[in-house]
């Protein structure tokens, strides 16, 4: 059948692994990519004639296509996503888990025979620099051109991951097939202990682009914690000051909280001289360097991010990322071929196609009675890293850029100041563990409910989020010059419901106080003043108003309480040091 296909590959260890897939799924045809120029030409004729691919206005958007999604297939399946280690202790109790047996037969039911009429695309590929010793590598097959071509943008794929590979069998496995994209039969299984992973049934992004959430999180995560580095989901980017000295930060959020925003902030007018530089904004992969700092790596070549409200007020820098080579995803298709989302820089167009493919109007109703939205919520672009105008010069670095500041964010209404400063580690690592948002009426759920979300890894954490927790502490001890550990809520309100900050570029005057307390040895000072929660600016340090700092003790007591309900899940497996963290908390707010 395929050996001639086979014979441009030398490792022995992913030839046999081929072919036991080819046995499995029979494709009609076989396409290791090379990841050229040519091959990328083809591939997209190919999906244009399929229809996979729309060819949007070449003039005003060159290289640009457009894909829908299936409708029942348009964002992440947490209930369909599962961690399959030997014992279920080791997913933990907030993982789905399934024996790894149980998956494979479930997976396997599906995968047999399903590319008879489709080519296999064999997809190598790279996650971080080309040659930086802490990238991985990977192999996704996969029966889908949308994904070949995302992968492209994803990732640094193709010839340069197979050379890299060599003889190695060292590469994280991943099969990928749409099936008949049928959510009864979709699975998204990861076997960290095989680094493996299974997705079937689903063609969008986050289920199948496996080099992202599967590969660089939840396997990650695992080998992190076996080899002693941290895979977290975090941005990272550098904060030039005028005399040009950059500061690197990583920072956590959990959704909706505006990360690619973050990552590609553009300084406000009140602080001229200074400049923002992105070198990730979703997965930094982090390891203590020789000097004994945190040195983060952006595994991603690419930015995959939610269209609707991308517009020049809120990411100019994202707005012109997208201008050319990149792929849309369910959103509007204007007249004139360009493209369009509820919070573009545009009005609503008259009239123009839907994400579903079909005529709108922006007077459209719901079924309810609600205005109809032409752009579906999770619409994405995908758009290569090197296209952003503040992509930082030094962003493909091989030992990657020290972090000096890591930063957790909420999304709350009340309760969290601004920022605070952790005391030490371990308060910083309580910090993490205890990140959460608040659900608003105008957005999902109970208003006021708490979504417990710590280290915004919750979903993609591919281990016990106890042993991770620990994780983090044992870190700690072995970085001898550790980044400070902050936390910050751009979301508090007043009683009538008003945000008290203004968010976007005026964020960088709370990350200013932050990097300059990271240079300090101690962290009091004319700047900062000790609170039971931890440091906070001096009154007038950063310019907003002093609502914004409020401690409310009694609601402090109610978050314990509340964070206690999550930490208890994980019983005796939770470290005690986050519970001493949590008791030093409350005898302060009691004193
Ligand atoms: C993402 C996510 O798509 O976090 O980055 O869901
Ligand atoms: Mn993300």
């Amino acid at each position: 059948m395929t050996n001639s296909v086979f014979d441009s590959i030398q490792n022995p260890y992913l030839k046999s692994w081929l072919a036991e897939v080819v046995a499995l799924t029979t494709p009609s045809k076989i396409h290791i990519c090379d990841g050229s120029e040519e091959e990328k030409a083809e591939l997209t004729k190919e999906a244009l004639a399929t229809g996979e691919l729309l060819e949007l206005n070449q003039e005003k958007l060159p290289g640009c296509y457009l894909h829908r999604t299936n409708p029942n297939d348009v964002a992440r399946v947490e209930n369909l996503t599962f961690i399959c280690t030997e014992k279920q202790e080791n997913a933990g109790p907030t993982n789905n888990w399934m024996s790894p047996q149980e998956a494979k037969d479930k997976v396997n039911e599906i995968l047999k025979n399903v590319m008879t009429d489709r080519t296999m695309y064999v997809v190598p590929y790279i996650m971080g620099p080309a040659n930086s010793p802490y990238s991985l590598i990977g192999i996704e097959i996969t029966d889908s051109i949308y994904v070949v071509l995302n992968m492209r943008i994803m990732t640094r794929m193709g010839k340069v991951a197979l050379d890299r590979l060599g003889n190695s069998d060292n590469f994280s496995k991943g099969i990928h097939s749409k099936a008949d994209v049928n959510p009864d039969r979709r699975f998204i299984m990861h076997f960290p202990e095989e680094n493996l992973i299974l997705s079937v049934g689903s063609g969008y992004g986050g289920n199948v682009l496996l080099s992202k959430k599967c590969l660089a999180l939840r396997i990650a995560s695992y080998l992190g914690n076996k080899e002693g580095w941290l895979a977290e989901h975090m941005l990272i980017l550098g904060v030039e000051d005028p005399q040009g000295k950059i500061t690197y930060i990583a920072a956590a959020f959990p959704s909706a909280c505006g990360k690619t925003n973050l990552a590609m902030l553009v300084p406000p007018s009140s602080m001229p001289g200074y400049k923002v530089w992105t070198v990730g904004d979703d997965i930094a992969w982090m390891h203590i360097g020789e000097d004994g700092r945190l040195y983060a790596i952006n595994p991603e070549n690419g930015f995959f991010g939610v269209a609707p409200g991308t517009n020049s007020k809120t990411n100019p820098n994202a707005v012109k990322s997208i201008q050319k080579d990149t792929i849309y995803t369910n959103v509007v298709l204007r007249n004139d071929g360009t493209v369009w989302w509820e919070g573009h820089d545009d009005t609503a167009p008259e009239t123009a196609i839907d994400w579903t493919g079909a005529a709108w109007t922006p007077n459209d109703k719901d079924t309810d009675g609600k205005p109809k939205k032409g752009a579906q919520a999770n619409s994405r672009f995908t758009a290569p890293a090197k296209n952003c105008p503040c992509i930082a010069p030094n962003w493909e670095a091989n030992e990657g850029v020290p972090i000096s500041a890591i930063v957790f964010g909420g999304r709350r209404a009340n309760l969290s100041p601004l920022v605070y400063e952790a005391r030490n580690w371990n308060h910083g690592v309580y910090m993490g563990a205890t990140m959460a948002s608040e659900r608003t009426a105008a957005q999902y759920g109970l208003q006021g409910e708490v979504r417990r979300d710590p280290f915004a890894m919750l979903p993609f954490c591919g281990y016990n989020m106890a042993d991770y927790f620990k994780h983090w502490i044992e870190m700690g001890k072995r970085i001898t010059n550790p980044p400070k550990i902050f936390h910050v809520n751009w979301f508090r309100q007043d009683k009538d419901g008003k945000f008290l900050w203004p968010g976007f570029g005026e964020n960088l005057k709370v990350l200013k106080w932050a990097i300059e307390q990271s240079d300090k040895s101690n962290s009091t000072s004319e700047t900062a003043i000790e609170t039971p929660i931890g440091f906070m600016p001096s009154p007038g340090t950063i310019d907003a108003i002093p609502e914004l700092f409020e401690v409310n003790r009694e609601e402090w007591l109610k978050e314990i309480e509340s964070q206690n309900e999550f930490f208890d899940k994980f019983g005796d497996a939770f470290p005690q040091e986050l519970k001493q963290e949590q008791e030093a908390l409350k005898q302060k707010l009691t004193s």
